[in-house]
């Protein structure tokens, strides 16, 4: 019955191993505690959405440029795991470091709790100060468990001391950890304290039970945060789009060319680019969202529901929005039929003028459910071009990922200053009173969308047959209009490519160029000149501050 009694205390490998041990028990469970504390107060609270937020926040723009290129969009996903990672390792130093100054380790738990409180509190979306909640809760239950499983290892004297024999025996493991920890700030922090054994029973109950218990808190955690999205849910189900009172034009037939592999003329939802600063997307129940219109010469204010919006009439175009962080050549453009209300029309029902009829307001801030803030120029909004309060896109309500239940769109502009999801607040201000989120982090305050265009096959370093090759793609030039596209072989001319024909000028056009291929390496590069002559630059420019330029090449082999 060994296994009962006091054993030595624990040294060398041994002690370390089991403090790491204690440590990622404690790491475990204040994460799985917040978890279930995020569940009461808001699912985005929670230390790793927040830390993993705050760093979004923080990410200088080229490391932001850098993960989208590595990591496509499961940036997040590689985000949030190397919070873990990193967490993990923190955990496992502060569980071995516990093992000789037992109240340092608890001390360094609750130090993460602070960072994470900090960071919960400190983002754009934060409701106050009770998204600190989850994380100062989950740091103090880590605390107390790591300092309750390092004092079941015993406490030892300095390893120079040598082994000590002396058994506190029974005499009462809370006196003795008392002891210790009073010693913890001197700089010899045992010394003239007798050793306690290890109680390896203790130990194994309690790491057992921590363990159970934590898995049980974070199971709750995750269930209650989702639970919470399906009201959400259901009222996205409940969701009859009204027919549109003004259709978009049939996409003429000569718009989508028969070519393998060419970017389809409509993106599906579930193949649409996402680029958004949301670790958790946000679900919003459709029958208690609201959207208030306000600010600077608003005559007439209002707050709308999405009921309102769906009585009034409705538009649907096809539209397609890219993204400035899109390198040239890159994926983050798609093109979608939406439906929505007419901004225009809205903003005039509200009495506002643009400022070229006079109005004092210039920029026009969407804020939407999740702190972002995104600015468009009233000017822009308010000329005649289809810009909406979108609320289905290809057919169906929005996707939660694009924004449901409705999303900001102006044609011609890239997403960060144009396509608002999630949106509930529009706020009328001008460009030199506010900076909307991305240009507060150096991006350009207007961003109309660059002429693009783009090589979708063959794909780089293709070992395509010599020989007829199609070569073909996507062109560019939102609210110009493409109006030429030209590919060039090597050194070789420029030679026009075949149009798709033209849905609107808000939409990309497919093009095509029958290569008679020659054997060996060659390089293919496109360009495109837009509807008011301009032809695309030649000239490289980095996606900050206000878009990608340059033309795109492909370098193939021809077997
Ligand atoms: N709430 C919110 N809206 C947002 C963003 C965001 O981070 N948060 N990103 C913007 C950017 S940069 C782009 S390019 C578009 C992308 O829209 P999508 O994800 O539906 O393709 O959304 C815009 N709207
Ligand atoms: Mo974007």
């Amino acid at each position: 019955m060994d296994d009962d009694a006091r054993h030595e205390p624990l040294r060398g490998i041994k002690r370390l191993s089991l403090g790491a041990l204690s440590g990622l028990l404690a790491g475990y469970a204040a994460i799985a505690v917040a978890e279930l504390v995020s569940a009461a107060v808001r699912p985005e609270s929670g230390p790793v959405i927040a830390v993993g937020g705050a760093a979004i926040d923080r990410t200088p723009p080229a490391v932001k440029d850098w993960a989208i290129r590595q990591f496509g969009t499961n940036d997040k996903l590689v985000l949030q795991l190397g919070i873990l990672a990193v967490l993990t390792a923190l955990a496992l130093v502060l569980g071995m470091l516990a093992t000789r100054w037992r109240l340092v380790g608890s001390l360094g738990v609750l130090a993460f709790g602070v960072v994470g409180a900090l960071a919960a509190t400190g983002r754009p979306d934060s409701s106050g100060v009770s998204d600190a909640l989850p994380s100062v809760v989950g740091a103090v239950a880590g605390a107390c468990l790591l300092y309750w499983l390092v004092g079941r290892l015993g406490r030892t004297g300095r390893a120079a001391h040598g082994p000590r024999t002396t058994n506190t025996g029974g005499t009462g493991v809370v006196e003795g950890d008392a002891r210790a920890d009073g010693g913890a700030t001197s700089a010899h922090p045992e010394d003239g304290l007798g050793d306690s054994g290890w109680d390896r029973r203790g130990f194994i109950l309690a790491a057992t039970a921590a363990a159970a218990a934590s898995t049980g808190a974070g199971l709750a955690g995750r269930a209650l945060n989702g639970s919470q999205g399906q009201s959400a849910v259901a009222s996205r189900k409940d969701v009859v789009l009204p027919a549109p009172s003004s259709k978009a034009a049939p996409v003429p037939k000569g718009a989508a060319l028969r070519i393998k592999d060419i970017s389809p003329f409509m993106t599906p939802n579930g193949d649409f680019y996402r680029v958004d600063t949301a670790l958790v997307v946000p679900k919003v129940d459709a029958t208690s969202w609201r959207l208030r219109i306000h600010g600077k010469g608003v005559a007439r204010e209002r707050t709308l529901s999405f009921d309102d919006l769906l009585k009034m009439p409705l538009i649907e175009r096809n539209i397609t929005l890219t993204c400035v962080s899109n390198e040239v050549g890159g994926p983050y453009v798609g093109n979608a039929r939406w439906i929505g209300v007419r901004l225009a029309d809205l903003l005039r029902e509200c009495g506002v003028q643009p400022p070229s009829k006079g109005g004092p307001a210039d920029q026009l801030v969407a804020r939407s459910v999740d702190g972002m803030t995104i600015g468009s120029p009233v000017d822009d909004v308010m000329d005649g071009r289809d810009a909406m309060l979108a609320v289905g896109m290809n057919g169906q309500p929005l996707p939660f990922e694009h924004g449901f239940p409705v999303r900001m769109l102006v044609p011609g502009l890239y997403g960060y200053v144009s396509a608002c999801k999630w949106i509930q607040d529009i706020e009328l201000t001008t460009f030199d009173a506010y900076d909307p989120y991305w240009v507060k982090r150096d991006w350009a305050q207007r961003a109309p969308i660059k002429t693009q265009s783009r090589i979708d096959t063959p794909k780089p370093f293709a070992r395509p047959k010599s020989g007829a090759v199609m070569v073909g793609g996507v062109a560019w030039a939102q609210h110009r209009g493409i109006d030429k596209v030209e590919v060039r072989v090597d050194d070789g001319p420029w030679e026009e490519a075949r149009l798709a024909a033209e849905d609107t000028r808000d939409t990309w056009r497919q093009w095509s160029y029958a290569w008679d291929a020659p054997k060996g390496g060659h390089t293919l590069t496109v360009r495109a000149t837009d509807r008011t002559g301009e032809t695309q630059t030649e000239k490289r420019a980095p996606t900050i501050p206000d878009g990608a330029s340059g033309w795109h090449s492909v370098v193939v082999t021809v077997d």
